[in-house]
C-alpha cells in the first residue's frame, strides 16, 4: 500500500461520498485491509495480494458459480462480495496494484474464543456453508491457489526451503525441523482420505477471525475471506476451526507451556459442525474430522516454518522470528492434539449410531 493516501482510489473509482476516516484494520496475514468511513457508510478497502492469489479470475469464477446456484442466498449470514466499481469491475487497478471494496459488516471478530457456545455457532456456520453448496458440482470450482492444502506438496516446499535457506542452523531450529520431518507419518492417512472422500465446496480458510459475530456473540453475522472457496474436503474446514478454536491460546502465543488442546471447545466444534450435516455426509467424512484437526495444524506449522526458512516472503510478520514462533506454537498444539486422540475420537463416536 502506497501510504495512507491510497483511499483516494475509493473516491476515484467508486461512488462513495466523502471520506471521514481511513485506517488499518483486522489481523489477516495476506491482504492489506483498511476500514474506510464515509459520511454515509463504512467500507472495507483491501489491497489484494496478487503474489499469493495469482489467478483472480478463478476467484471470480468460483464466486459466480456459488452465487448463481442460489444456495448462498439461504444462508442465515452474509457472504460479503466485492462491490463493483464505476466500470462494473470487482477489482480496481491503481498504480500497478489491485484493490477492492466491501460493505463493512458490523459486529466483532475474534482471534480466539473463550466460551463454548460461540464455538458451536462458528462450526455450525461453516457446516451450513458446505450444506448450502452440496449440489454444486465441486469439480467445476477452480483452484485459486494450486495445491493449497496438499500436504505432500507442502512437505516438498519445506524440503526445498531446507536446501535453499540462507539461515544459520541453531539447536532450536534444528529441533523444530526434526519435529516436522517426523510428522510425515500423517501423509499416509492424508492420501488415504484423498482417495476415498468426495470433494465438496469448502471455504478452506476457516480460521476463527474469518467470521464476524454479532455484538452479543450469540449469532454469526458474516463469513469473510472468500478467496479460498474452492473444491476441498470437509476435514480441511473442520480442521482449521480446531486449529484456531479448540486451543487454550491463539496462533500468536509464545508461552509454549500454556498451549494445549481445549477439549470442551473441541466437543462444541464437533457438535456444531456435524449437526447440520449429519444426514448428508458419508461416514468416512465424519471419521476424517479429527484427522483434519491434526492435519491442518501440521500444514500451517510447516508453512510457517517454510516461510521462515525462505526469509518471510509469504506471511506478513511484525518481528523477525514471528513465523518461527508461529510454527513452534503449532508444534505445541499438534503434540497436544495427538496426545488427546482417544478422547477426541470419543466426541466423534457419539455421533455414530
Ligand atoms: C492466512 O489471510 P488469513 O490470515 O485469513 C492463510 C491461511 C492460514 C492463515 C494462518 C491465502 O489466512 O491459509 O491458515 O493465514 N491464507 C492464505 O493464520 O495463505
Ligand atoms: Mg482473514
Amino acid at each position: 500500500m502506497k501510504g495512507v493516501d491510497s483511499w483516494q482510489i475509493a473516491l476515484e473509482s467508486y461512488e462513495l461520498g466523502s471520506v471521514r476516516d481511513f485506517r488499518k484494520f483486522g489481523s489477516g496475514h495476506i491482504h492489506q485491509t483498511f476500514l474506510l468511513q464515509t459520511d454515509e457508510q463504512d467500507y472495507i478497502l483491501q489491497e489484494f495480494n496478487d503474489a499469493v492469489f495469482r489467478f483472480p479470475e478463478r476467484i471470480a469464477n468460483n464466486l459466480r458459480i456459488i452465487s448463481s446456484h442460489g444456495g448462498t442466498d439461504q444462508l442465515p449470514y452474509m457472504l460479503p462480495l466485492p462491490i463493483p466499481n464505476k466500470d462494473g469491475e470487482l477489482f480496481t487497478s491503481w498504480e500497478g496494484r489491485l484493490y477492492r471494496i466491501f460493505q463493512f459488516v458490523d459486529g466483532q471478530t475474534r482471534d480466539a474464543l473463550q466460551e463454548e457456545h460461540p464455538c458451536k455457532l462458528a462450526a455450525s456456520a461453516f457446516a451450513q456453508f458446505v450444506k448450502a453448496h452440496l449440489e454444486v458440482d465441486a469439480s467445476q470450482m477452480q483452484e485459486t491457489i494450486p495445491g493449497f492444502h496438499d500436504l505432500a506438496l507442502r512437505f516438498e516446499q519445506f524440503e526445498e526451503s531446507l536446501e535453499t535457506t540462507k539461515l544459520k542452523m541453531n539447536s532450536e531450529l534444528h529441533d523444530l525441523i526434526n519435529f516436522y520431518q517426523e510428522q510425515r507419518v500423517l501423509l499416509r492417512e492424508f492420501q488415504a482420505y484423498v482417495e476415498k472422500l468426495p470433494i465438496r465446496v469448502t471455504h478452506n480458510d476457516t480460521k476463527i477471525n474469518n467470521l464476524i459475530f454479532n455484538k452479543g456473540m450469540n449469532a454469526v453475522n458474516a463469513v469473510i475471506d472468500l478467496d479460498t472457496i474452492m473444491g476441498g474436503y470437509v476435514f480441511y474446514d473442520f480442521g482449521d476451526l480446531v486449529r484456531t478454536v479448540a486451543c487454550t491460546e491463539d496462533e500468536g502465543c509464545i508461552e509454549w507451556d500454556k498451549i494445549d488442546v481445549d477439549l470442551p471447545k473441541y466437543k462444541a466444534l464437533v457438535d456444531g459442525y456435524y449437526a447440520p450435516l449429519k444426514e448428508y455426509l458419508e461416514k468416512e467424512e465424519l471419521a476424517s474430522l479429527s484427522f483434519g484437526g491434526e492435519m491442518m495444524t501440521l500444514i500451517m506449522g510447516l508453512r510457517f516454518l517454510t516461510d521462515y526458512l525462505n526469509g518471510n516472503i509469504y506471511y506478513q510478520i511484525h518481528y523477525q522470528d514471528q513465523n518461527f514462533h508461529r510454527s513452534r506454537n503449532q508444534q505445541m498444539l499438534l503434540k497436544a492434539l495427538i496426545g488427546n486422540r482417544t478422547r477426541i475420537k470419543e466426541f466423534i463416536a457419539e455421533w455414530i449410531s
